[in-house]
């Protein structure tokens, strides 16, 4: 009996001092679920790198003392190849498959949209490291999401800071076709519009490029955004490369998440039609802008680690995974972002579990139709703040994180940091390291040139000169036919028509030289009246010339079509009545013309020329000046019409009188032997009835 005694004693001594501390010690598993993009060709395999950072932090997390006391954290997790549809597959797998989870992490934004759009049916906070698409901000269709991942709108402010920059004013933007970029370049044309910067085009692509980068050219894009995954990349890379669209003239934005060397690899595989050496050349001088995703501050972190340390430890991580002999893996860069997910669910849970047990409960007790601890995981992952590896870990309402973006530039195919940006206190930190090819900041267009096509100087002054030499020629017969007005020979050629024609035709070839007064000459101001006065000595000129030559030509007609009984006589003034009134028609026309549609000066513009010897990236615009009235058809119509119809009743009548011959109105003869011919015989009938009538 007494050793049964000792027996139990000795068992309830055992049980006490070693079984209850070690189930004590055995902590009970808090089960998450993980999604993690790592295979597939499309998308952001970004899991390669960010599966083992998170599954660094699950080392640090279960290690700490501290943090969920009791409890080991457990990830249970999968490939989704950044597909939504097996994204979803996959979450449904964690779901339906015991133990419960109580939140899940995500990867690329196309499978957040939708297993973050999903997880409210199942009251699960997701958490994502790796899903940049602005529309993931929405909290009516994702009420439980988060992420340690920036929002790609982070990056606008930035491309738009630099844009200002360098005065760049006319930018285009293509994009892949997924949401993550269309929610991103939405926000983008808002900023841009705000800023005051011209989107000259927007091009979209689903998988194939070509036409969209086509289109890039033929709108003579310049600054250009691109907005893709890493393959995508590729393939407009190389487009850009076969359309000539790199060099001195032209500056891409690209993303800055891709791995360093994205240009050059798998070239092959993607069946791309670009050499790698073509690619860098291609790649070269782009400029990209992303979020900071390691903490630059040298500062010892929550879990104890500088993001050096990280660093020395991912590598070390993925070196055992085997990624030693290739570059850094995909997602190497959001690494901290994994990290930092971890952190932020064991804090959040941990917190949760602090306010449950105040009340008695535990965080066990969560299953898919608990809004009660849904609502606390919520809350505690909302307030969640603490320094990581990426830097400060805080989420705003939208349940964003907030970050600096950098800015690089890729320079003999490598990066170069060309500054930092911070959007709330818009500090831009710049280390004036960016190098343009050639030396000179690219213009954001193709300078155009105007020039004005004006008559050349030689033609002006040569036809000016026979003009004048014309109008002096004129002005001498004036005098010639005043001077020897007594004489018979002037007397007979009708002087005061001869007069009238001579004053018209200096008026025509003054007219010349109103023709080629242009934009050299006068100003845009004085274009209009110098437009007037070529529409009115060019009308009056011709009337004035022509109606005195056709007023002859009526009365040779009338003097030789006229029967014996008819008063054949006509009266000088009849001439000038005549003329006048051609006059007449010509001064109401000009002038209801200038007074209810005056001649204006009108720009024709032809298409861009390049410059024969323009080192500089300009074309020429040319431009004539044209006087054009609105109505302009209508004014000429009737002048024409009225002076062609004169035209073809001069005709007519030179037609009609083409054999007769006036020794009264002598200049009606062909040539001076003739004249002289009939002088000699004066046998002519008609010669004789005419002389009479005029000495009549
Ligand atoms: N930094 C990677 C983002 C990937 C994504 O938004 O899908």
């Amino acid at each position: 009996m007494e050793v049964s005694a000792w027996t139990r004693v000795a068992w309830v001594v055992m049980v006490v001092v070693v079984v209850i501390p070690r189930a004590e010690a055995t902590p009970r598993p808090l089960n998450i679920g993980g999604i993690f993009p790592i295979g597939g060709s499309d998308g952001w395999q970004g899991g390669q790198a960010c599966q083992p950072a998170a599954m660094l932090a699950m080392e640090d997390v279960n290690q700490r003392p501290d943090l969920l006391p009791g409890y080991e954290l457990n990830l249970a997790w999968n490939d989704s190849l950044c597909e939504p549809g097996l994204g979803a597959a996959v979450m449904y797998d964690l779901l339906y498959n015991p133990p419960t989870k109580l939140m899940l992490l995500g990867g690329c934004s196309t499978v957040c949209t939708t297993i973050g759009e999903a997880a409210k049916m199942w009251n699960l906070v997701v958490l994502s490291y790796g899903s940049s698409s602005p529309a993931l901000s929405d909290r009516q269709r994702f009420p439980t999401f988060f992420r340690t991942h920036p929002s790609a709108t982070v990056h606008n402010p930035t491309r738009i800071r630099v844009m200002q920059k360098y005065n760049w004013s006319r930018v285009a933007i293509i994009q892949q076709a997924e949401e993550v970029f269309i929610s991103t370049v939405e926000d983008l044309e808002v900023r841009c519009k705000d800023a005051g910067i011209e989107i000259v085009t927007r091009q979209s692509f689903l998988t194939d490029p070509t036409d969209a980068v086509r289109n890039l050219k033929r709108q003579d894009a310049r600054i250009i955004v691109g907005l893709f995954y890493v393959s995508a990349a590729r393939r407009v890379l190389c487009e850009i490369y076969k359309n000539k669209l790199y060099g001195k003239s032209y500056v891409w934005f690209f993303i800055g998440w891709y791995e360093d060397n994205w240009f050059e690899n798998h070239l092959v595989e993607e069946n791309l039609n670009c050499t790698r050496e073509e690619m860098k050349q291609a790649a070269e001088g782009h400029l990209t802008t992303e979020a900071l995703m390691w903490n630059k501050d040298n500062e010892k972190t929550i879990s104890g680690m500088t993001a050096g340390d990280f660093r020395l430890r991912l590598n070390q991580a993925l070196i055992d995974r085997g990624y030693e002999n290739q570059s850094t893996p995909v997602g190497y860069q959001e690494a901290p972002l994994a990290y930092d997910a971890i952190w932020s669910v064991a804090l959040a849970l941990n917190k949760t579990m602090e306010v449950l047990a105040a009340v008695n409960r535990s965080i066990e007790e969560f299953t898919y139709t608990n809004e009660e601890i849904a609502r606390e995981l919520y809350k505690a992952m909302n307030a969640t703040q603490f320094l990581g590896v990426s830097g400060r870990v805080a989420f705003s309402t939208d349940g964003d994180r907030i970050a600096w973006t950098q800015v690089e530039q890729m320079i003999d195919g490598r990066y170069h940091k060309l500054g930092y940006y911070h959007v709330q206190t818009d500090n831009l930190t710049w280390f004036n390291r960016e190098q343009w090819i050639g030396s000179k900041v690219p213009q954001d267009r193709t300078i155009v040139r105007r020039q004005l096509r004006t008559v050349s100087l030689a033609l002006f002054i040569s036809m000016c000169t026979i003009s004048t030499i014309g109008a002096v020629w004129a002005l001498f017969l004036l005098g010639f036919t005043f001077a020897h007005r007594h004489r018979r020979l002037i007397q007979l050629s009708h002087p005061a028509c001869n007069n009238i024609t001579l004053v018209g035709i200096v008026l025509c070839l003054g007219s010349i030289f109103l023709l080629g007064l242009d934009g050299q000459f006068v100003s845009q101001q004085q274009f209009p009246t110098v437009c007037g006065l070529r529409a009115w000595c060019l009308t009056l000129g011709f009337t004035l010339a022509y109606g005195a030559m056709f007023s002859k030509i009526w009365r040779v007609h009338r003097l030789t079509t006229k029967t014996k009984m008819e008063n054949k006589r006509v009266e000088p003034w009849k001439l000038y009545v005549m003329v006048g009134s051609f006059v007449v028609v010509d001064v109401i026309v000009l002038s209801v013309w200038q007074a209810v549609d005056p001649l204006q000066r009108r720009l024709e513009v032809f298409p861009l020329e390049k410059p024969k010897d323009a080192v500089e990236d300009i074309k020429i615009k040319p431009e004539l000046e044209h006087c054009e009235s609105k109505h302009n058809t209508i004014w000429l119509g009737l002048l024409y019409g009225y002076k062609g119809l004169l035209l073809i009743f001069g005709l007519f009548l030179a037609y009609e009188t083409r054999s007769i011959k006036l020794k009264q109105i002598n200049d009606s003869r062909l040539k001076l032997t003739k004249h002289l011919e009939w002088e000699r015989s004066g046998t002519r009938c008609e010669v004789l009835r005419c002389r009479k009538i005029i000495s009549d």
